[in-house]
């Protein structure tokens, strides 16, 4: 039997039915994937449980496929978040999400529930593609072909004209101001978000876009957030696991490590959830603690990524488990990332390291190589070259974090064009050489100026640092990285 409000009584799992039914919308989320239910979901449902607050309900929209859509509808929109690992809490039900729409098939149903007035606040988890900007300025890709589209009129379908056409409505309506919290690793995601949107906005025609422009600056705020918690893709045997604790089927689980974390700018133009009462923080250095996840924990994660894909490892509880690697992480945080970043107060950088390499250890979360390996072009730079360009500032050789570039580059060279799971695949694979040797593939992917400014793709110790890492992973694989790296 399927999840749902009416065989909500044949589970073990507990969920006051009158409490769920009650919940009314004064959310918008776009990005409705398993991220987004194992976290904000969770911190939102937390919120109104502990402050009998009903008004929180949350409206989740897809993004370029209906999957969550079909998967949600016929459950009431109710799904189960299943903690694997150590100190892993019981299955629980989330009824947080009380409406599911499809952005792609009904643009124009987003526009709408974004100007409803009970709406206060609009959550974005649409990983960092889905921002749409041009690498090289910073800004708005206009040269993107939806962006264009969104632009000149047609029902949105990119997240940032979905979400500008709704603020647009809203200003037309008067529904009243709103805040817009990104939930994506990205530095400054709060600011960015505001740039992008004024971004769309000034590329309308003035007579549309002044007025739009006047009406965000005074009723609309966009926070930074720092979001942690890692969410595997949902698995056909994970789906089996959660039926047979549930007693039903759940086509939308999600399964989750039980660290979760979401540390907050307290800076919103309307009413809000108390997620500090589910365990949010609200913090005036989320810049300090968004790059100290960035540049340790996400670039930790990628080196593993990469690594372990060339080494044959499926998920990243394996590859941190390869001596070689796990020390690679170490050196990397420890000499690269930690000499270089200002840390924000009450985060002790060793034992933050410590625990996100236990973390990566859990292996029970399946966390696959694939799925963090993927979309590289979007990464490497927020994740890695920041460090990089660091050390070259201060003029010490970026040593760990160029071995992550550079088993990145070497996935780039030898992964099949049609397996490169990346939006700049087809861009990458152009820019490669007829013949992969470690010079040409490394200088070859140092000229993609949307990934490596001219300063760092010209710095003559970085490019011999990628070049002596390249060669090490493809001449010579695990055997040669384990008598490059010193571990114990
Ligand atoms: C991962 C992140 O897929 C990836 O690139 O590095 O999704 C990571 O699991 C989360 O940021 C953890 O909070």
């Amino acid at each position: 039997m399927r999840l749902s409000l009416a065989s909500l009584g044949e589970t073990p799992l507990g969920l006051d039915r009158t409490a769920l039914t009650a919940l009314t919308p004064g959310i918008v989320h776009l990005g409705l994937g398993a991220f987004a239910r194992a976290h904000t979901a969770v911190f939102t449902e937390g919120a109104m449980r502990s402050s009998g607050e009903p008004g929180w309900g949350i409206i989740g929209v897809t993004q370029r496929s209906d999957t969550v859509v079909q998967q949600l509808a016929p459950q009431d929109g109710l799904f189960t978040v299943a903690e694997r690992g150590d100190g892993a809490a019981p299955a629980r039900l989330v009824s947080s999400v009380i409406e599911a729409i499809s952005g792609r098939d009904n643009p124009a149903a987003v526009v709408e529930r974004i100007a409803l007035p009970s709406v206060s606040v609009i959550t974005l988890t649409i990983t960092e593609k889905g921002y749409r900007m041009d690498p090289q300025t910073g800004s708005l890709n206009l040269g993107d072909a939806q962006v264009q589209a969104d632009l000149a009129g047609h029902p949105p379908q990119t997240a940032i004209g979905q979400l500008t056409r709704g603020l647009q409505e809203r200003s037309r309506l008067g529904s009243g101001p709103i805040t817009v919290v990104s939930c994506d690793n990205l530095p400054g995601n709060g600011e960015l978000t505001r740039q992008l949107v004024q971004a769309f906005v000034a590329a309308l025609p003035a007579a549309e876009g002044a007025p739009l422009l006047a009406w965000i600056a005074t009723n609309v705020s966009f926070p930074s957030t720092m979001v942690d918690r890692m969410v595997p893709a949902t698995t056909a045997r994970d789906l089996d696991a959660v039926e047979h604790e549930l007693g039903l089927r759940d086509e939308a689980a999600v399964v989750a490590e039980p660290f979760m974390q979401w540390v907050i700018e307290d800076n919103f133009a309307g009413t809000r959830p108390r997620w500090e009462d589910a365990g949010a923080v609200f913090s005036t250095d989320v810049p300090g603690w968004e790059a100290a996840k960035l540049r340790l924990l996400n670039a930790s994660h990628s080196l593993l990524a990469y690594l372990g894909l060339a080494a044959g490892n499926a998920t990243i509880a394996e590859a941190v488990s390869v001596p070689a690697f796990r020390a690679a992480c170490e050196r990397m945080m420890f000499d690269d990332v930690l000499p270089t970043l200002h840390l924000p107060d009450g985060l002790d950088g060793e034992t933050y390291c410590k625990q996100v390499l236990g973390r990566f250890a859990n292996p029970a979360l399946g966390h696959t190589t694939a799925k963090v390996g993927s979309d590289g072009s979007q990464k490497i730079g927020l994740r890695l070259l920041s460090t990089v360009r660091a050390n070259l500032d201060a003029g010490r050789p970026p040593r760990w974090a160029a071995l992550a570039v550079a088993a990145w580059m070497r996935h780039v060279a030898v992964t099949p064009a049609e397996a490169l799971n990346d939006p700049l695949a087809a861009e990458l694979k152009d820019a490669l050489p007829r013949e992969l040797s470690a010079r040409a593939v490394v200088n070859a992917l140092l000229g993609v100026r949307s990934i490596f400014d001219e300063a760092t793709a010209t710095d003559a110790g970085f490019a011999a640092l990628l070049e002596h890492w390249y060669s090490v992973i493809d001449e010579h694989g695990l055997p040669g990285l384990g008598n490059e790296i010193p571990h114990g």
